[in-house]
């Protein structure tokens, strides 16, 4: 039986042969939108010797809509997977910028009642520029928080997400949201996010670390895994030693999905790697760990901490 939800990740060459039907969303490297194939593209150069597709896959047709300019989405009764882009002026404050596409966001979910955000990616660029808590990733981070607060979203209800800054550009969103009731996972070596200390930000980053059905169905839906650092408790380990940073956000990943009961397998990976890693030796360092035959995009990005080199996210399902 098909199921839910589900991703593959391969090169995008093959991908021509594919139903796309069934597709949720087609993710791609900067500048590898193919015409006619309904891919979205993620605003982060590939690094992968050959660019990859991610294919998020469902069990039934669906349908595509657009709101305005700046929403689209894939969706059945079940569930839909969208994006959601903002132009950004030059040195916007990226509060209100936050708060109102979360609004926007919020405002679609509340047309389907029952229904919860499960997984949010972000991207905007210059995400460090600004000092202190005036840092543009400080400000979207409590851009989102007032909007949450605003709804009153319990931190049981915090989506899984990721934000990785882009060279240049929009705010791009992409997002899922379903029916399904799913519950969060977090991390017993890593203070929860919402709970960092002040020192990272007047707010802290409103995510949870996993999120996954609530009936633990995996076959379903799989084990949405947010954007994992080189974090233990709420420190950075490793600045400036990118193979040390590997190895330690392993670690993590690990321990996070070593408290679900069932046996996972890796359905997609994504390894982001900001501008000073060398792309091919961080590839092989986790080909290295684990299967030669990894389903990996590679992409240059910056991570939301400026001494984390890197950051990997992936979906386990069974
Ligand atoms: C960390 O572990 C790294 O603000 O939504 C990772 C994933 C990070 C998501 C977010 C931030 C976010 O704290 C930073």
């Amino acid at each position: 039986m098909p199921a839910l939800l589900s991703t593959y990740t391969r090169p995008l060459t093959t991908l021509a042969t594919d139903c796309a039907e069934h597709h949720l969303a087609r993710f791609v490297p900067l500048g590898c939108a193919l015409a006619g194939q309904h891919s979205w593209e993620i605003p982060l150069r590939s690094l992968d010797p050959e660019p990859q597709v991610e294919i998020w896959a469902t069990d039934r047709p669906l349908q595509s809509h657009t709101e305005g300019v700046d929403l689209c989405w894939r969706e059945h009764s079940e569930l839909a997977m969208g994006e959601l882009r903002v132009t950004l002026d030059d040195g916007a404050d990226l509060f209100p910028v936050a708060r109102d596409a979360y609004a926007r966001l919020m405002q679609w979910l509340h047309q389907r009642p029952g229904w919860t955000l499960w997984r949010v990616w972000h991207y905007f660029p210059e995400i460090h520029a600004g000092v202190g808590d005036q840092e543009r990733y400080r400000r979207f981070v409590s851009g989102r928080h007032a909007e949450f607060e605003r709804h009153q979203l319990p931190l049981s209800e915090y989506p899984a997400a990721t934000v990785i800054g882009s060279v240049s550009g929009d705010l791009v969103m992409h997002f899922i949201a379903g029916r399904a009731a799913t519950v969060a996972l977090e991390n017993p070596r890593q203070v929860s996010a919402y709970c960092y200390p002040r020192q990272y930000g007047r707010h802290s980053p409103s995510f949870a670390r996993a999120r996954h059905r609530r009936d633990g169905d995996f076959a379903q839906v799989p084990l949405l895994v947010s954007g994992t650092s080189s974090v233990v408790g709420h420190r950075s380990t490793h600045a400036g030693d990118w193979q040390a940073q590997l190895r330690d956000t392993q670690i993590n990943l690990h321990t996070l999905r070593a408290q679900c009961e069932a046996e996972l397998q890796l359905q997609s990976l994504r390894l982001y790697l900001t501008p000073q890693v060398p792309a091919a030796a961080a590839r092989q360092q986790l080909h290295d760990a684990g299967a030669d035959a990894l389903p990996l995009m590679t992409l240059e990005g910056d991570v939301c901490r400026a001494d984390l080199s890197l950051e990997i996210e992936g979906v386990w399902g069974r």
